[in-house]
């Protein structure tokens, strides 16, 4: 409700009392003068008329010579280039990322070396599955790619929100999202790993289950980019001046801590705003509320990487924050949204082996394979070699080669020189290398034998799976087995079904055995082939709970207020001023956008019509009709649904007791997380309450599946 001006208010300040001119055939003419610019093609020419084609006659066929209609409709022909062929659809921002201290003890990387150093980045946020027009609530991995643009070169961190992968060595890439794409006869199911395909290629491949107990938790249907963790998932290298080596794997924290959604309300927030994540990241950022993450590196060096229970270099594993600390080194801001979209996120340009002086890679074979795939598909997309001159993929730092020419080649160096080495002086032969400033690769000792092979230090494939379950709260143990359930009912073939449950015996009994019921198997089978047993000793980990990391606040969340005419006006600005105190945003939500007049008499404006702001777009609701109001939405299912749905997602809810038939209607039964609002007290509790997100003692008590 109070929001500062947004870039839509500034806008609608700058429409114009438009001056139309009708056309002899009733067409509208918009004309060029005072600020306005003259259209013009491409070459320059401006153009006289843009509602008609050239004819003979006014009913004559269109004639070859119409230069200016050619241009155009050619032009449109060409707008669409290769969607990617994973993380098609994305939402990108600019930022900062600002250093807290000096890291010159462990890497000579230029943008960790002055603290308060502030560093421009694009951060480019995605699903993995669904094309680009696909809805964002999707069940899936997100991406979390960040492009520095550094002093020295740009720095790709091109990272996912959760910290392992689904396969080990990278020449199985392509099998992996074969299987979670449509399948190829039907072209379906769009943006769901809820298909046979998948669950056999899955079942087939234990490196895979740790992954899978990531994806089945509520870590896969984010609440939004701004409550998301992000990890680099690799182990790299970080190389300082004197050239030692640390390990790291990198981190990013959301300030706002973690929050999800279930999975009910994801299924109806992709009815209800297919564009919910990449709209609430929009608005915060138009709001003047920029979203933060804090950067975490876990250092650690040769000595751990040989005694860690696992391999450093496989990618399903991950390193607990319990056993390696994660180390804050700086904050990135997102403050600035892209001015167009096709230009920024869609031509941006991410390549895993774009890393600076300082920043090295590790043997990670799926890293390996990342470091070839990027270049790659960079040209499929962006059809020239000349990409990284497109402004969004442009270093910020001077650039100086003699590489040139290609399609769309824009700066081409010049002079006579474009070859080394040459024996002409100073500026005129061009750049030279540079031992002292170059980025030069760690020089690990590598040797072995030529083969196709799988190291047996990567072939534990269940105890961290088991850890990351153990590690979860009971609720989110409960939305677990609920998604497995979900995803292998949609699996037509039984067989596949049970492969599952025969992995989730290696994982734990008691979640095997809830899966196994759920799908009402006939038979539990037996457990899968493992090659390692399964480590019972691994300690929980709570890092990787999202309950046990939320924020306890309600800032930067949002709450959906029901109105109808005769809301008491007092009681809303009153819900307003807690709501806004507490860092969060009031919705209001009405039968008709255009508003309500309250019980006093004011005229109260609306942000949302009722059937288009249903309750699952908040995170948390307050029902304030009037008695009559109640009695009028009491009839309307969007009404109930509205209210059921809330209760039904564990949120908490506020009502004026003149709502209170609206509430028993859609079956409410009052409970800890129900507030009548009265006086400010109430509200006052109420908003405390919020901070916490969801009731889940009422989901153990309301839900049987
Ligand atoms: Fe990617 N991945 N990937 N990936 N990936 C792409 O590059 C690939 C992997 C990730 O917002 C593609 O520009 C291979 C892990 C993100 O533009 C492609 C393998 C992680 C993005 C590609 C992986 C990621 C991509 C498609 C197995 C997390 C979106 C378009 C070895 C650490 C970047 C493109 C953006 C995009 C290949 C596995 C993250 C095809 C071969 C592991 C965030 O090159």
């Amino acid at each position: 409700m109070t929001q500062k001006p947004t870039r839509q208010d500034r806008e609608s300040a700058q429409l114009l009392d438009q001056t139309l001119v009708r056309g002899q055939g009733g067409e509208t003419h918009q004309t060029a003068g005072g600020d306005t610019p003259t259209l013009t093609t491409q070459q320059g020419i401006p153009v006289a008329d843009d509602q008609n084609s050239l004819k003979p006659g006014p009913r004559g066929p269109t004639l070859l010579e119409d230069f200016h209609f050619r241009e155009k409709i050619f032009h449109f022909d060409h707008e669409r280039i290769p969607e990617r062929v994973v993380h098609a659809r994305g939402f990108g921002a600019h930022g900062f990322f600002e250093n807290y201290d000096s890291l010159a003890d462990i890497t000579r990387a230029d943008l960790f070396q002055r603290p308060g150093e502030r560093t421009p980045v694009f951060v480019r946020f995605s699903t993995v599955v669904g094309n680009k027009g696909s809805a964002d609530l999707a069940r899936d991995v997100r991406g979390f790619a960040t492009k520095f643009y550094t002093q020295e070169g740009n720095w790709d961190l091109v990272g996912n929100n959760i910290p392992v992968f689904f396969i080990q060595d990278a020449i199985k890439f392509p099998d992996l999202i074969h299987a979670a794409k449509p399948e190829p006869d039907r072209g379906f199911p769009q943006a769901q790993t809820a298909h046979d395909n998948f669950w056999d290629f899955i079942s087939l491949t234990p490196e895979s289950m740790h992954m899978v107990m990531w994806v089945m938790s509520d870590r896969a249907i984010p609440r939004s980019f701004r409550f998301m963790e992000g990890f680099g998932v690799h182990s790299f290298r970080l190389v300082n001046r004197q050239g030692a080596s640390t390990f790291v794997k990198f981190h990013w924290k959301p300030k706002l801590g973690l929050q999800s959604v279930v999975w009910n309300e994801a299924l109806k927030i992709n009815g209800a705003d297919p564009d919910f994540h990449r709209r609430d990241l929009w608005d915060a950022i138009q709001a003047g509320d920029p979203p933060e993450w804090e950067l975490g590196l876990q250092l650690f060096d040769e000595a751990f990487a040989e005694r860690f229970e696992f391999d450093i270099l496989d990618a399903t594993k991950i390193i607990p924050e319990e056993q390696v600390p994660v180390r804050r080194v700086g904050r990135l801001i997102l403050d600035g949204c892209v001015d167009n979209f096709f230009a920024e996120t869609e031509q941006v340009a991410f390549c895993t082996q774009n890393v600076v002086p300082g920043i090295d890679f590790s043997d990670d074979p799926l890293l390996q394979g990342r470091n070839f795939s990027y270049l790659d598909t960079q040209l499929k997309r962006l059809g020239s070699p000349n990409f990284t001159q497109l402004p969004i993929n442009a270093p910020t730092c001077p650039v100086h080669h003699f590489q040139q020419d290609g399609q769309m080649a824009l700066h081409n160096p010049k002079g006579r020189v474009n070859y080394e080495p040459n024996s002409w002086k100073g500026d005129s032969g061009g750049p030279r290398e540079c031992p002292v400033r170059g980025h030069t690769p760690f020089p690990a000792r590598v040797e072995g034998e030529k083969l196709r092979s799988r190291s047996d230090t990567f072939g534990d494939h269940y105890s961290q799976a088991r850890q990351f379950y153990i590690s979860q709260t009971g609720t989110e143990q409960n939305h677990i087995a609920a998604a497995l359930v979900f995803e292998l009912s949609k699996v037509q073939r039984p067989a596949i079904r049970s492969r599952m449950v025969a992995h989730l015996l290696n994982i734990d009994a008691g979640l095997a055995r809830t899966v196994a019921e759920g799908l009402r198997l006939k038979e539990i089978p037996k457990p899968a082939d493992a090659a390692w047993p399964t480590r019972q000793d691994l300690p929980p980990s709570p890092a990787l709970s999202i309950l046990l990391n939320g924020p306890g606040r309600f800032e930067g969340r949002r709450l959906g207020a029901l109105v109808t005419d005769g809301v008491e006006s007092a009681l809303l600005s009153a819900l307003d001023g807690a709501v806004t105190a507490a860092g969060g945003t009031l919705v209001i939500v009405a039968p008709e956008v255009g508003g309500v007049t309250a019980r006093d008499g004011t005229w109260i404006q609306a942000d949302e019509k009722l059937d288009g702001g249903p309750s699952v777009l908040f995170d948390a609701v307050a029902v304030l009709v009037s008695e009559f109001g109640a009695k009028l939405l009491e009839q309307e299912p969007t009404a109930r649904d509205f209210v059921a749905d809330a209760y039904a997602h564990a949120k908490f809810i506020g009502y004026a007791p003149s709502a209170l038939p609206l509430l028993e209607k859609a079956g409410v039964e009052p409970d800890e997380g129900v507030f009548a609002l009265g006086g400010p007290e109430a509200l006052a509790g109420f908003l405390e309450a919020c901070g916490e997100l969801r009731l889940w003692a009422r989901e153990a008590r309301i839900k049987r599946l």
